[in-house]
């Protein structure tokens, strides 16, 4: 089974309109998609942080209370200047978005604004094709929280990977490759074992760094993105 795809939703500060996102995280998660759902009132830097720490593949916000063209704006700049410009960005608002604001917030780098009406499944969909092709190479990690959470996907992909070859080993139990079976399941148990505890060291690495954190990473530096 390949690793899910994970994108992290919010709501903007000063918004507290969260029965959309609500149902939509419902939904997504029905069908397979990981959301790491920050709630509302969350401020930009909140957003990005945790988008980071979390490797999501996109965020999808939700805006009812306005400012909307600056807010999206603003999470996009941010991305782009720790260094995680592979991070998507979509969203939606009702009645209040309109047309011709996702015409400037598609021009300021959002991928799509959805409007009232859309379905369930369209938005299911849309995160599906757009956000669930492998990754491409990564560049250098800008910060520890960065590196960090490269490593706990690389590691999450190579572990979900070896679970194919164990069920592959399984197959071979019914007689298709008996000759290599010992083998396989020897390798198969071992990497899955590697694979546990590679996770847990890098989760105790990253909860030791969430509650005592030494540095703020430098992108996360400036006090205007709260
Ligand atoms: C329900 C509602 C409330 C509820 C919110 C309950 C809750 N917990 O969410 C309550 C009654 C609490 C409320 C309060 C307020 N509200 Co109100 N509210 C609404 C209302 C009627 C519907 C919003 C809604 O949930 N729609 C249901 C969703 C499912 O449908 P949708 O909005 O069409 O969304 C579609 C897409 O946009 C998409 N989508 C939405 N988000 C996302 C996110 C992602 C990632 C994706 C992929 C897609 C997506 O999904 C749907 C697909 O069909 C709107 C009016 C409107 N028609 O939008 C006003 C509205 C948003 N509220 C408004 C206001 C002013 C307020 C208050 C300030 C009123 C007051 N003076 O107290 C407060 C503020 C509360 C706060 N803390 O922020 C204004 C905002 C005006 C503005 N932007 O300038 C609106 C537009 C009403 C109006 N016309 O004046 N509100």
């Amino acid at each position: 089974m390949p690793s899910p795809i994970r994108i992290l939703t919010a709501v903007p500060i000063c918004d507290g309109h969260d029965s959309a996102i609500n149902t939509i995280n419902l939904e997504f998660i029905r069908h397979g998609i990981e959301v790491v759902y920050l709630g509302y009132h969350r401020s930009v830097g909140d957003i990005v942080r945790a988008a980071i720490q979390e490797d999501v593949r996109a965020i999808g916000i939700s805006s009812y209370n306005g400012g909307h063209i600056e807010f999206f704006a603003e999470v996009i700049a941010l991305l782009r200047k720790c260094g995680a410009n592979d991070i998507k960005v979509f969203g939606g608002g009702g009645g209040t978005i309109t047309h011709d604001d996702a015409v400037a917030m598609k021009r300021k780098g959002v991928d799509n604004i959805f409007f009232a009406g859309t379905s369930l499944a369209e938005m299911t969909d849309y995160v599906r094709k757009h956000y669930g092709r492998p990754r491409g190479k990564r560049s250098r990690s800008r910060s520890s929280d960065q590196d960090l959470a490269h490593k706990l996907t690389a590691t999450e992909d190579a572990y979900s990977k070896g679970k194919r070859r164990t069920s592959n080993s399984d197959k071979s139990r019914a007689g298709v490759q008996r000759s290599t079976f010992n083998a396989q399941s020897r390798s198969g148990g071992f990497q899955a074992a590697v694979g546990d505890l590679e996770i847990a060291l890098l989760c105790f690495l990253l909860s030791a760094r969430t509650r005592f954190p030494r540095q703020r990473a430098n992108c996360m530096d400036t006090a205007a993105h709260g």
